[in-house]
């Protein structure tokens, strides 16, 4: 069967913008034509310094989120990354064969380094390595992601054709992302042009999955909007980067277009469209948030279930990356 894999960093409190651009998807790729693998990348949240106690707490609480949406661990592997050798393994083979050249493109680094290159962790810029080694370590061919994680994925396929090249073969599979859906970039509350994440600086910024309804109908209602009502039309929304945010986050939970959003409230003013969204919102993380709560009150099933799944990865990942090893002329 053709293979997903994909994965949340426990870097934090998860977004809005975790869950309408992966976490859902994730539920929806499940239990068709995929076989599905989902992973709590730890190893990429401690390219910026966590605290242990923290980092232990949010790993399960990426994990509760999966399964509290709907992940079933017996139709996908859940797992957290670090307690998969392979994945730490085929990142450093794969350091060898991707080129510096291409880190210095990734506008994610830069986004997130700032001025400040020189300070930041030689693990932070080679991320995109690692994340080509999670998803290689297991032949995976559908990566759904954000649109934010359009480039990394663009560099697995390089690094799998160089690779390939350099050592005539043609083991590793060319990867595609898996971006669809009208929020595949969730836009920070209060600034259109900045993307919703969870290391944003202030918590209005962002719809936490965890927040109450009174936290959500607050934060709509404090999103900042232009003062003109819902357009009539969705070509209306091309330079208002906050009404199109706000149209494109209704439509992803609700499973509508932004054009049936559109068709719904055009003309609606905000006083109108935000408490419907921020229903809407509660209406659909309500249930999440209070699952998720009921699992990390006692996360020894998340432990037991990610264990499992880090089994049950293991025995797809290990030999992949033993024949890696092998094409390159290591002796094991
Ligand atoms: N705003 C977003 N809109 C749509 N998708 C998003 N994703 C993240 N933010 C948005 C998607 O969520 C998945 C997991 O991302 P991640 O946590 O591994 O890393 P990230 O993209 O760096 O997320 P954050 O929230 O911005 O984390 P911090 O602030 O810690 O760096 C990916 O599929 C991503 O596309």
């Amino acid at each position: 069967a053709p293979r997903v894999f994909s994965g949340i960093k426990p870097s934090g409190g998860l977004t809005l913008g975790n869950y309408l651009g992966a976490i859902k998807r994730f539920v929806e790729m499940q239990g068709g034509e995929f076989e599905t693998i989902y992973c709590v990348v730890d190893l990429h949240a401690i390219t910026v310094w966590q605290d242990p106690e923290e980092l232990r707490r949010a790993t399960r609480e990426v994990a509760a989120s999966y399964l509290a949406s709907g992940i079933d661990p017996e139709k996908s592997i859940l797992f957290n990354q670090s307690r998969v050798s392979a994945h730490a393994e085929l990142g450093w083979l794969f350091n060898c064969v991707a080129r510096v050249g291409w880190m210095n493109r990734m506008t994610q680094f830069k986004e997130k380094a700032g001025k400040n290159a020189e300070k930041q962790s030689l693990g932070l810029y080679a991320y995109p390595s690692l994340m080509a080694a999670d998803i290689l370590a297991y032949h995976a061919t559908h990566v759904p992601v954000g649109e934010d994680q359009k480039q990394h994925v663009e560099l697995t396929r390089d690094i799998a054709a160089k690779f390939n090249h350099d050592y005539k073969t043609d083991f590793f599979p060319l990867t595609n992302p898996v971006i669809e859906g009208p929020a595949m970039r969730v836009m920070n509350l209060r600034d259109g042009t900045q993307k919703m994440s969870k290391s944003g600086e202030s918590d209005m910024e962002r719809i936490n999955m965890t927040d109450d309804a009174d936290a959500i109908a607050k934060k709509f209602k404090k999103a900042r909007t232009d003062p003109a009502p819902l357009p009539e039309s969705v070509e209306g929304l091309a330079d208002r980067p906050e009404a199109k945010n706000l149209v494109n986050i209704y439509a992803g939970l609700s499973g509508m277009t932004a054009e049936q959003v559109i068709a719904e409230h055009g003309g609606a003013g905000w006083g109108q469209f935000k408490p419907a969204l921020a229903d809407l919102a509660v209406e659909k993380l309500a249930p999440i948030s209070s699952e998720m709560a009921r699992l990390m009150d006692d996360p020894t099933e998340i432990d037991r279930i990610m264990e499992r799944g880090a089994e049950r990865a293991r025995a797809i990942a290990d030999p992949i990356v033993a024949k890696t090893s092998e094409i390159m002329g290591l002796i094991r």
